[in-house]
């Protein structure tokens, strides 16, 4: 693989888990409010899925799309001014963290409903494959989606039409506080695909150059005409499923109400539990970055003086992101209007 993909990805990784740490500080300072889902654990994903993509493919993402956007090219300080509601963010301080927008580099959204992005994603597909376009549409959701109705529907329409789909499943075993396998009656994620006649297959989503290759080969598929392609990532968030979750998911009294009683095993271990830190992960598992650092160093890719600079420009980086975003205006309520639709005569067109 050629050094500057392997470095560019490296960077990103780097940057995501840096930006996303610094953006779990400022909510709790009170800078961001509403939700906020950070990616921290899953960097391997987004940095290899989107480098292997080109830059006429589009993006469609869930709510876990700080680093998507990044990854694509978003300057940081967009992203963070969009977390912090302002004019100068990418959606112009009016979407926030669940709602990312940037067309330019065919970012086709962040969005809040679970399974929101299969749907979206067939509807570009189609035009793209109407026009003969050489282009495909990634499209990622997590295991949680793989329930709704609109991932069946999607699946079943790219199927039949052999649209250039790249479907990406983000495994990381949890939807929000419930474990996959009392959510899915087949926890193995790619195996329902076989239903819709796309191929499907399962990859370590904690190894950036496995989800870089295969991403490669799959979108090579597509683009030779083999239509839609799925992948399964298994990774693993670090934090709670957003900063609104500290990891319980009971009220303090239903939970007393458990302890006083007996059998009180699965409600006191439910009571107890909390996210493992990211150190204690990384004592236990490979952490993504830490994994891909190291592989580089090990090989000789990379110095070790090489990696501390990268890691203090990256600093700079969000740093720079923050003090833009604090600065930056707020959005007005005559821009919201001007927005909708594009319609510069503040007209709602339906
Ligand atoms: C249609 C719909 N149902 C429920 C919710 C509430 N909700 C938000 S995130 C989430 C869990 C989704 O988990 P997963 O798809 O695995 O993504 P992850 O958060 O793990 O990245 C749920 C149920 C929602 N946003 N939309
Ligand atoms: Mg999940």
């Amino acid at each position: 693989m050629e050094r500057e993909v392997l470095h560019r990805m490296l960077r990103d990784m780097l940057l995501s888990r840096a930006f996303e740490e610094r953006a779990a500080e400022e909510y709790s300072k009170g800078n961001i409010v509403g939700f906020l889902h950070l990616y921290p654990g899953e960097e391997a994903v987004a940095a290899g899925v989107i480098n292997a993509a080109g830059p006429s493919d589009y993006i469609v993402s869930n709510y876990r799309e700080h680093a998507h956007a990044l990854v694509r090219g978003t300057p940081a300080r967009e992203v963070m001014a969009e977390l912090f509601g302002r004019a100068t963010g990418m959606s112009k301080g009016m979407g926030g963290s669940m709602h990312m927008f940037d067309r330019d580099r065919r970012f086709m959204g962040g969005y809040a409903i679970v399974g929101q992005s299969c749907p979206i994603a067939v509807g570009i597909a189609y035009a793209t494959a109407m026009r003969g376009l050489p282009e495909s549409v990634i499209c990622f959701f997590g295991d949680g989606a793989v329930n709704q109705g609109t991932f069946h529907e999607s699946l079943n329409m790219a199927g039949l039409w052999k649209l250039p789909i790249l479907f990406v499943c983000e495994n990381n075993h949890y939807a929000i506080g419930t474990e996959i396998h009392r959510h899915s009656a087949v926890p193995e994620v790619f195996k329902r695909v076989a239903a819709y006649n796309i191929p499907a297959e399962k990859t370590d989503g904690m190894d950036v150059l496995k989800v870089y290759n295969t991403t490669k080969h799959a979108l090579e598929r597509i683009r030779r005409g083999g239509g839609p392609q799925f992948i399964e990532f298994e990774t693993y968030r670090y934090r709670g499923h957003s900063m609104a979750d500290p990891g319980t998911t009971r009220p303090a009294v239903e939970l007393k109400g458990f302890q006083s009683v007996d059998p009180l095993n699965t409600a006191k271990r439910e009571v107890e539990f909390r996210y493992p830190t990211a150190d204690e992960l990384a004592e236990v598992g490979p952490d993504n970055v830490k994994l891909f650092a190291d592989h580089l160093l090990d090989s000789e890719y990379l110095i070790e003086a090489e990696l501390e600079e990268l890691k203090q420009e990256i600093q700079k980086t969000v740093d720079d992101a923050v003090a833009f975003a604090s600065q930056s205006p707020q959005p007005t309520m005559d821009a919201a209007w001007g927005h909708l639709n594009g319609n510069s005569r503040h007209e709602i067109l339906m």
